[in-house]
């Protein structure tokens, strides 16, 4: 199970742009099973430097990193939570995603007539969500998480994106985009999402056969993260071995960082930090 991010806002706005830019990406970045689920549906790998570095002491045959899911919600427009457009459809879309990103068209579009009013689009999709709320009595869809990227003409700092860029760019190898010497900022987004799901990461290493990131909730003990891992070791939890990442590298070795009293053992209360490396025994 991963946690998913909605791509919304007004129609042309990019949404589809990312989508693309976003799925593309994956391709290169590492050899993940990916998937578009659905055409409106990827898994997206969350970049991670720790597990590459892990990854090289370890040696393991494997490397999973971890994913989040994004999910491109087309048909938001005025008068959607009355059935406007795609209406109901759209908003039964956004309702099981975890975070939500809000894409603000800050580029001049290629029709004429329609002018740059970031206040007034971000006023209008809050309205919709807003009112579909009221109407089922609950405040599922305005109460979540939520990114808004504004997608500029120019590249620009975070969260101003040139989404056409990125798609295009997505196209190309990374010699010809270092060559343009563009800054691709997707993996700044992604990990804005991660952020603002109040996810963490920890690591295992199964005896050096697999290198793998999972994701766990902020403040979650540690037979929550034995759960993810396997369901026997969060029935059967005696102790876990833990250590932070940055000291397993320092180390050089699991042996060495055992020998030397920078593993850890962690009882069931023990609350997983970001970061942690953790063998579970049982
Ligand atoms: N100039 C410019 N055009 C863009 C940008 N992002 C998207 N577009 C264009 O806007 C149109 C709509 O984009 P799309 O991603 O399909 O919008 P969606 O309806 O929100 O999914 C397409 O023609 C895109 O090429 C951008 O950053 N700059
Ligand atoms: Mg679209």
């Amino acid at each position: 199970m991963s946690f998913s991010v909605g791509i919304i806002g007004l129609p042309n706005v990019g949404k589809s742009t990312l989508f693309k830019a976003l799925t593309k990406k994956q391709v290169d970045i590492a050899d993940y099973p990916f998937t578009t689920i659905n055409p409106n549906i990827g898994v997206v790998v969350v970049p991670d430097e720790r597990l590459e570095k892990i990854a090289k002491i370890v040696q393991p045959e494997k490397i999973t990193p971890t994913v989040i899911k994004f999910v491109d919600i087309a048909g938001l427009v005025k008068g959607a939570h009355q059935g406007e457009g795609l209406g109901n459809q759209f908003l039964s879309y956004i309702r099981p995603c975890d975070a939500i990103v809000e894409i603000i068209r800050v580029f001049k579009a290629q029709r004429p007539g329609e002018e740059i009013n970031p206040e007034k689009d971000i006023e209008i999709i809050e309205t919709e969500l807003l009112m579909k709320d009221q109407e089922i009595g609950d405040n599922v869809l305005t109460s979540k998480p939520k990114i808004y990227l504004f997608n500029t003409q120019s590249s620009e700092e975070f969260p101003k994106m040139n989404l056409k860029d990125e798609a295009d760019m997505s196209e190309l190898s990374e010699e010809e985009i270092k060559e343009l010497g563009f800054k691709s900022q997707l993996d700044q987004l992604i990990l804005a999402c991660y952020n603002i799901l109040g996810l963490i990461t920890f690591f295992t290493i199964t005896g050096g056969k697999e290198a793998r990131a999972w994701t766990l909730k902020k403040g979650s003990n540690i037979i929550k993260a034995a759960e993810k891992v396997h369901s026997d070791f969060a029935e059967k939890f005696i102790k876990a071995e833990v250590i932070p990442w940055q000291k397993l590298i320092e180390t050089d070795s699991w042996l060495k960082a055992r020998e030397t009293g920078k593993i850890k053992t962690a009882g069931k209360e023990y609350l997983v930090q970001d970061g942690d490396v953790i063998e579970f025994k049982i």
